[in-house]
């Protein structure tokens, strides 16, 4: 009998999830490393790059978010970013070596002539031979679509937590827009990036319950950034108690098994983590970080020292997935949405 290359599975429950998280530590990462080999080249790493195109002044009451106009957090709005900005910024993401390029707006949803200007960028970024990402909050069906024909790649949209201690975090929007947002971007027919943040005061119990959302969607994300909440003074979960490191480490193991064949991000909260702690979490089935000095608002770690970690662990950069589109199939994509 041969062993599948991947079971994906979309039956996961809780009490299964939380076994995983109960096995002995050595166990857990064993079974994640596996399930990492058996769908992926061991020791390669997608390498994204972020970029806010619209900072703060968010309506949304997101707990951990400095971008909430709700909270005092010092930082300064930021108006829709130019064209020439973002293509520049993608050029340099390109040439540090980052194969996607991540955008991110502080919205509830965009309005359609934002759309516009953002497709004109989603258009220059593809030119530049990177794939495309963005984070615009809620979408509808509609807008996804148009985004689809510009030829964006990934949307994305966080469950952020498990539906029980959602409420706790944010009250603005509800688990079931959420859901709503990102079945409208998979029936679009683009990739699906979607995870959440440990670290917020939530239990176990709460990281099982995220997991289990995430692996039961109709397809599993194909992106699953799993973000550490990075503690922003003025947001009012500035004051939340440390997650044990292991802990973390733990929930990236659980999401690599249930999850075999989805790209596991370890995204927010690396600036905190040594070094040692982040190739744990390599070992466990991370495969893809944030590239860069900077997240959206918040510090990244440097890229410099990124560069020496990757080297210290022999890890090297994965090629993207798309061929570079400079040319052809941007101007195609071009054509389409203005059809
Ligand atoms: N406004 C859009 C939305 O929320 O859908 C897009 C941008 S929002 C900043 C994208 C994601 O960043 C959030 O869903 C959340 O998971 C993550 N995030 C925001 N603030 C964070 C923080 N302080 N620590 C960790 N992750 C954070
Ligand atoms: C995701 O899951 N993490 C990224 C990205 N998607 C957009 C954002 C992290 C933001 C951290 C806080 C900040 O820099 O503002
Ligand atoms: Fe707004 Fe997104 Fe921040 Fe929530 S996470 S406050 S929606 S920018």
């Amino acid at each position: 009998m041969t062993t599948p290359v991947a079971v994906i599975r979309h039956d996961w429950t809780r009490d299964e999830v939380l076994r995983l998280f109960d096995l002995s530590f050595n166990d857990l990462l064993f079974r994640a490393q596996s399930a990492h080999r058996r769908n992926f080249a061991a020791d390669e790493v997608q390498i994204s790059t972020l970029l806010s195109i619209k900072t703060g002044a968010c309506p949304e009451d997101c707990k951990y978010c400095p971008q909430s106009v709700r909270y005092d957090t010092g930082l300064e709005r930021e108006a829709l970013m130019e064209l020439e900005q973002v293509r520049d910024a993608a050029r340099a993401a390109r040439e540090g070596g980052a194969t996607r390029f991540c955008m991110g707006a502080a919205w509830r949803r965009p309005k359609d002539r934002d759309l516009d200007r953002v497709i004109d960028m989603v258009h220059a970024v593809r030119e530049e031979g990177l794939e495309t990402c963005l984070t615009l909050g809620m979408l509808d069906a509609a807008q996804a679509e148009r985004l689809r024909e510009a030829g964006l790649d990934y949307y994305n949209h966080n469950l952020d937590t498990s539906p029980e201690y959602y409420g706790e975090v944010i009250t603005t929007r509800s688990y079931q827009d959420r859901l709503d947002t990102l079945g409208h971007v998979r029936e679009a027919g683009m990739k699906v990036c979607c995870g959440g943040i440990v670290g917020m005061g939530e239990s176990r119990d709460d990281r099982a319950g995220l997991l289990v959302e995430l692996a039961n969607l109709p397809e599993h994300p194909q992106s699953v950034p799993i973000n550490q909440l990075v503690r922003v003074p003025g947001t009012p979960l500035d004051q939340v108690d440390d997650l044990d490191p292991l802990e973390f480490v733990r929930t990236i193991a659980v999401a690599r098994i249930v999850m075999p064949a989805s790209v596991v991000r370890l995204s927010a909260g690396r600036t905190e983590m040594s070094d040692e702690l982040q190739a744990l979490c390599f070992l466990a089935g991370a495969n893809s970080i944030f590239y860069g000095d900077r997240l959206l608002t918040t510090d990244n770690p440097a890229a410099q020292r990124d560069r020496a970690l990757l080297e210290r662990l022999g890890l090297r950069p994965a090629p993207g997935e798309s061929a570079p589109v400079r040319g052809e199939e941007a101007a195609e994509a071009r054509s389409e949405s203005a059809a």
